[in-house]
């Protein structure tokens, strides 16, 4: 059996997670996902890796059903509840996986999948059936999730890790951060990434601490939770205490006092995907008196580089390695760079994972020959603390903490009837980090971009969608033929 269930025996009588108003208890948390264990078992002894895709919103019954995959052997394989049904097609297409779990909201998105004789499409109702059932034993360096990431290829890929790495990836931070089971946290993150399902859901579940879900980010609801003096950790995206600090500013001076009163006496608020722009940083600690502590990190090593709990968070940088993690700057030719010198940021150690889902060439490629894992992202250390400086390529953007493949989106732009080229760029932005731009070819003289945008909705996720357009002659290459998406900066 897994540590995390483990741990989860000796909490049993806590409150795991509070979904939808309801408490849920350690033991009901063990007890619901063995049941999702045995159903999905059906009487064989191990499900062997199998991917099980699952469409639930953030839920006690999202964190049963992901218990319940691992607790049989499979591979959780989380879908976006945001994404439009090609978007999703793609990851059930791409995994494998023969068998999605789907909320009752969610049944009406996967109708047209039923044709297809090859997938079982099962109601949570059924895998939460009473149903008991012999659990399979689970070695560390079996397979236990698949996140689906953008990176420099134009579709996602799917990133692999075993309970191993989960387990290297949720007590790192545990120790880094001091979780304990007094802990109480807000998730307001989507539940297909690691930062909403390592750093707050696992890390809270390994602690015996709780996690309370809200389906979708609302500041005012997140400020009433503030309020109720319930929490005691928090973390987000920047763009999300942006909007948290939109909505104190809309209130009269005696909210804004106990709002601010409130959040000052989390121990600990924590901002990382993205980088946290500085007046960002200063701003909330003017409000509430809290330094956000920010952390860096990857789908595919889990956090890599932290700012401190107990001593200094240095504005605009993100500290140091956290334990067990090896990181190094290198310039072009692999040589360790020198202090002040930008240089690309590789990693290594058990938090890495383990590969690209059945894409061997891309898992050869994101390492070095001697085992270090390429990031892409630039960094510099400086007086003693590391500060990212970007990334290497212009064709990843990062919106709302959301990492996106440019490439991706020319693709499906591509397919429009009257569109003939395109470029995507992200474009820098104080609320949502960049946002998405996009420079049209077309032969007609002008375009319908509101019309551009609703035909994407159809193929891609709203955060993908590009929020300004223009139309050009034709797009600026170099002697090779190649975008030069710097030139179209300016542009916008
Ligand atoms: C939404 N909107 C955007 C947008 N996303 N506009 C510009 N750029 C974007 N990226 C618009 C919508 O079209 C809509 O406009 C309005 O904003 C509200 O939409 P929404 O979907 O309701 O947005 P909201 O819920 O407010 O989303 C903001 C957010 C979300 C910050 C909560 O982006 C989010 O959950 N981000 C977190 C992503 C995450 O977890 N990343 C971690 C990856 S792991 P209109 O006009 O229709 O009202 C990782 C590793 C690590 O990075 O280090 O952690
Ligand atoms: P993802 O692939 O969604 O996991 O996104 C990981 C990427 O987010 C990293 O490669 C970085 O580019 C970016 N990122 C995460 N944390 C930070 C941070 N604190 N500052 C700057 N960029 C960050």
């Amino acid at each position: 059996m897994i540590d995390l269930f483990q741990k989860a025996k000796l909490y049993k009588d806590r409150t795991a997670v509070v979904s939808h108003g309801n408490n849920y208890t350690y033991q009901q948390l063990l007890v619901q996902s063995s049941v999702v264990a045995a159903n999905l078992l059906n009487n064989s002894p191990d499900l062997n890796e199998a991917r099980i895709a699952f469409l639930v919103p953030p839920s006690f019954e999202y964190t049963a059903v992901q218990w319940g995959i691992w607790a049989a052997g499979g591979i959780a394989v989380p879908l976006c509840v945001q994404h439009p049904l090609p978007a999703m097609e793609y990851v059930i297409k791409d995994s494998g996986a023969k068998v999605i779990l789907v909320h009752k909201d969610f049944q009406d998105v996967l109708e047209p999948l039923k044709a297809n004789a090859d997938l079982f499409i099962i109601p949570l109702m059924e895998i939460f059936k009473e149903k008991s059932s012999a659990l399979p034993d689970l070695l560390p360096n079996r397979r236990a999730m698949m996140l689906y990431t953008s990176g420099t290829t134009n579709k996602p890929k799917g990133v692999v890790t075993t309970h191993g790495i989960i387990q290297s990836q949720i007590t790192t931070l545990v120790n880094a951060w001091e979780w304990e089971k007094e802990d109480y946290i807000l998730n307001i993150l989507p539940l297909h990434h690691v930062h909403g399902i390592i750093n707050v859901l696992s890390c809270a579940l390994w602690s015996g601490a709780c996690c309370e879900f809200h389906t979708k980010f609302d500041a005012e609801k997140v400020w009433r939770v503030l309020l109720s003096g319930k929490m005691t950790l928090f973390m987000a995206v920047p763009t999300i205490y942006y909007k948290l600090i939109a909505f104190w500013e809309s209130q009269n001076k005696e909210n804004q006092m106990e709002m601010s009163e409130a959040a000052s006496k989390l121990r600990l608020m924590v901002s990382g995907s993205a980088a946290l722009p500085v007046p960002v940083l200063i701003k909330w600690k003017s409000i509430t008196g809290q330094t956000l502590l920010e952390r860096y990190g990857m789908t595919e090593i889990g956090m890599g580089l932290s700012n401190s709990y107990r001593s200094e968070r240095r504005p605009g940088y993100v500290g140091l390695p956290l334990p067990g993690v090896e990181l190094r700057l290198v310039d072009k030719d692999n040589n360790i760079v020198d202090e002040d010198v930008p240089g690309e940021i590789q990693i290594k150690g058990p938090c890495v994972f383990r590969e690209y889902w059945q894409k061997e060439e891309a898992t050869r490629k994101a390492f070095t020959e001697d085992g270090w894992f390429i990031t892409g992202d630039v960094a510099m250390f400086h007086n003693g603390m590391y500060k990212i400086l970007g990334r290497d390529s212009v064709d990843i953007i990062k919106s709302g903490g959301y990492k996106i493949s440019a490439l991706e989106i020319e693709d499906v732009l591509r397919m429009h009837n009257d569109i003939n080229d395109s470029a995507v760029i992200g474009v820098e932005d104080e609320e949502w980090g960049e946002i998405v731009a996009a420079c049209l070819v077309s032969n007609k003289k002008s375009l319908d971009f509101d019309e551009i945008s609703k035909w994407l909705k159809t193929r891609l996720p709203a955060y993908k969608i590009p929020r300004k357009y223009i139309l050009q002659d034709k797009l600026p290459r170099n002697v090779l033929g190649k975008v030069t998406k710097n030139e179209l900066k300016p542009l916008f």
